[in-house]
C-alpha cells in the first residue's frame, strides 16, 4: 500500500504509523448551552484541543447514527457542519473529514475545505459516487453497515462475517471505480456497532489484518462503542480503558486510522506501541 494518502491542496497524509481521527461531534445531544446548533468558535476551540492532544484527522459528524435516532434533514445538517469546517479551515491547515451520508452535504463539505468523506453508507446514497468523482483528491471512507441505523441492532445475523464485509468492500470498490473514483482516494472500515453482535464486532477485531488483502488504508471506529460498555458492563462515562485496549488492538492488528473520542490518552498508548515496535 501506498503509505502517503493524497488530499486537496496538495496535502498528504502519512500512514506509516497510525494516526488518530478525532471526533467532533455537532449534534445537538453535544451541545452544552441548549442553543439550537453548536456555535462554530466552540466547533473550532474543541477542533485545536483535538489537534494539540494529537489527532492528524478532525471528523466533524452533524448526524447521530444511533440506533432509532431522529434522522435529521439536509438543511439541519448542513447549519451544523458547514460553519464548523470554514471556521477550522481559515485557521488550520488539519486534515478535516466529514461524517456524512448525504450528497448534498458532501458536496458543500468538500467546497468548504473537508478533505475526507467519512461515510457509514459507502457512497450508496443517489449521486453521491457521482459527487466525489468530481473530486480526485478528496478521500473516502467506506463503511460497511447491515441494515439501516434505526434497525441495525435488533438482530444481526450473518452465515459468514469476515466474507460479507470483503464481499461488501469488493463490490463497493468496483462501483466507486466504475463511477470514476479512483482506488487511491479509498479508505475501508468494517464499521464497528453497525449491524453487529458482541461476538461479531470482536471477531472483526481479532481478524482485522485480513482486510489488508485490499492494500487500501484501514479505519477503525470502537471508542466508547456498545462492543466495550456491553463486554465490560459499563457506562458511556467508564469505557476509557476498553476503549484504548480496542485502538491499541486495532493497531496491532493493521489499522491505519483509529477514530476516537479520548485523543490524548489513545496518544499515549499508539507512542508506547511506536517505541516497543521501532524503539526509542
Ligand atoms: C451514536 C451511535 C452516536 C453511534 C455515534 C455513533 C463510525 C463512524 C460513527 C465508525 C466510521 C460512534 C458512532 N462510528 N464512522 N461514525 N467508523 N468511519 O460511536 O465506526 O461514534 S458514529
Amino acid at each position: 500500500m501506498n503509505k502517503l494518502l493524497n488530499l486537496p491542496r496538495q496535502r498528504t497524509l502519512d500512514l506509516a504509523q497510525p494516526v488518530i481521527m478525532g471526533i467532533l461531534n455537532v449534534t445537538p445531544d453535544s451541545f452544552s448551552d441548549g442553543g439550537q446548533f453548536l456555535h462554530p468558535d466552540i466547533a473550532l476551540q474543541r477542533a485545536l484541543q483535538l489537534l494539540e492532544d494529537g489527532a492528524q484527522i478532525i471528523d466533524i459528524g452533524g448526524e447521530s447514527t444511533r440506533p432509532g435516532a431522529p434522522e435529521v434533514c439536509v438543511e439541519d445538517e448542513l447549519a451544523r457542519v458547514i460553519p464548523a469546517i470554514t471556521a477550522i479551515r481559515a485557521k488550520s491547515d488539519c486534515v478535516i473529514s466529514i461524517d456524512t451520508s448525504k450528497t448534498e452535504v458532501m458536496q458543500q463539505a468538500i467546497l468548504a475545505g473537508a478533505d475526507i468523506i467519512n461515510d457509514v453508507r459507502a457512497l450508496q446514497a443517489p449521486g453521491a459516487l457521482d459527487v466525489i468523482a468530481q473530486y480526485p483528491d478528496v478521500a473516502v471512507c467506506l463503511m460497511h453497515m447491515q441494515g439501516q441505523p434505526r434497525s441495525m441492532q435488533a438482530a444481526p445475523h450473518y452465515d459468514d462475517l469476515m466474507g460479507a464485509v470483503n464481499a461488501f468492500f469488493t463490490q463497493r470498490i468496483a462501483a466507486c471505480e466504475t463511477a470514476g473514483i479512483k482506488r487511491t482516494q479509498l479508505i475501508l472500515d468494517p464499521g464497528f456497532g453497525f449491524g453487529k453482535t458482541l461476538s461479531h464486532n470482536f471477531e472483526l477485531l481479532a481478524k482485522f489484518n485480513d482486510f489488508k488483502q485490499f492494500d487500501l488504508p484501514l479505519l477503525a471506529g470502537l471508542s466508547r462503542k456498545s462492543m466495550i460498555g456491553n463486554l465490560l458492563k459499563r457506562e458511556t462515562n467508564e469505557r476509557l480503558a476498553g476503549s484504548l485496549a480496542g485502538a491499541l488492538i486495532a493497531a496491532q492488528n493493521g489499522a491505519h486510522i483509529i477514530r476516537v473520542h479520548d485523543v490524548k490518552e489513545t496518544a499515549d498508548v499508539l507512542n508506547v506501541l511506536h517505541a516497543c515496535e521501532q524503539g526509542v
